[in-house]
C-alpha cells in the first residue's frame, strides 16, 4: 500500500470513569507532543459493561493499534478489555482514596496467565509513560513515529545535568 493510503492508526484512551482523566490527560499530552492520533472514551467495565464489548470488538476495525486503559479500584476495565481484542492494552493503575492505588496495580497487573496486560505505575508517572510505550509498539510500524519517539528521548538525555546545582 502506498504511504498516501496507509490508514491512520490511533491510540484509543478509555477510562472507567470521568474522574480518571485529570490523571489520564497526561498520557493525551505526551500523545499529543509526539504528533500520534488519538481518542478519548468512558468505558466501565462495570457501569457500561456492554459500552465496553462494544468497544473492544470493535476496536481493531476503527484502526485503534494500542488501548491505553486506566482504572482505579477493583480495576478490571484493561483485563476485561484485553480478554475480547488481542490487541496490545497498557493498564494504568489510578490512585484511590483508601488503598492510594495499590488495589488498582494489583488489580491489574495480576493478570492470570493467556491474557496480558501491559502494566504501567500509578498515577500520572504511569499515565505518561502508556503514552512512551504506546509510542514504541507503533514505532514498529511507523518510522515517523520512530524518529519523533528518538527525538523526544535524546532531548530528555540532554537536559539532564551533569551537576546537581547549577
Ligand atoms: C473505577 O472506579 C474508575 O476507573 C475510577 O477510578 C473509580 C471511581 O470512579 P468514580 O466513582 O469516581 O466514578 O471504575
Amino acid at each position: 500500500m502506498s504511504r498516501s493510503l496507509k490508514k491512520k492508526s490511533f491510540v484509543a484512551i478509555i477510562m472507567g470513569s470521568k474522574s480518571d482523566w485529570k490523571i489520564l490527560k497526561q498520557t493525551a499530552i505526551i500523545l499529543k507532543k509526539l504528533n500520534i492520533p488519538f481518542f478519548t472514551q468512558i468505558v466501565s467495565a462495570h457501569r457500561t459493561p456492554f459500552r465496553m464489548i462494544e468497544f473492544a470488538k470493535k476496536a481493531k476495525s476503527k484502526n485503534i493499534s494500542v488501548i491505553i486503559a486506566g482504572a482505579g479500584g477493583s480495576a478490571h476495565l484493561p483485563g476485561m478489555t484485553a480478554a475480547i481484542t488481542d490487541l496490545p492494552v497498557i493498564g494504568v493503575p489510578i490512585e484511590t482514596k483508601s488503598l492510594k492505588g495499590l488495589d488498582s496495580l494489583l488489580s491489574i497487573v495480576q493478570m492470570p496467565y493467556g491474557i496480558p496486560v501491559g502494566t504501567v505505575a500509578i498515577g500520572e508517572t504511569g499515565a505518561k509513560n502508556a503514552a512512551l510505550y504506546a509510542a514504541s509498539i507503533m514505532s514498529l510500524k511507523d518510522k515517523d513515529i520512530a524518529k519523533r519517539l528518538s527525538l523526544w528521548r535524546s532531548k530528555q538525555t540532554q537536559s539532564v545535568k551533569l551537576k546537581p546545582k547549577n
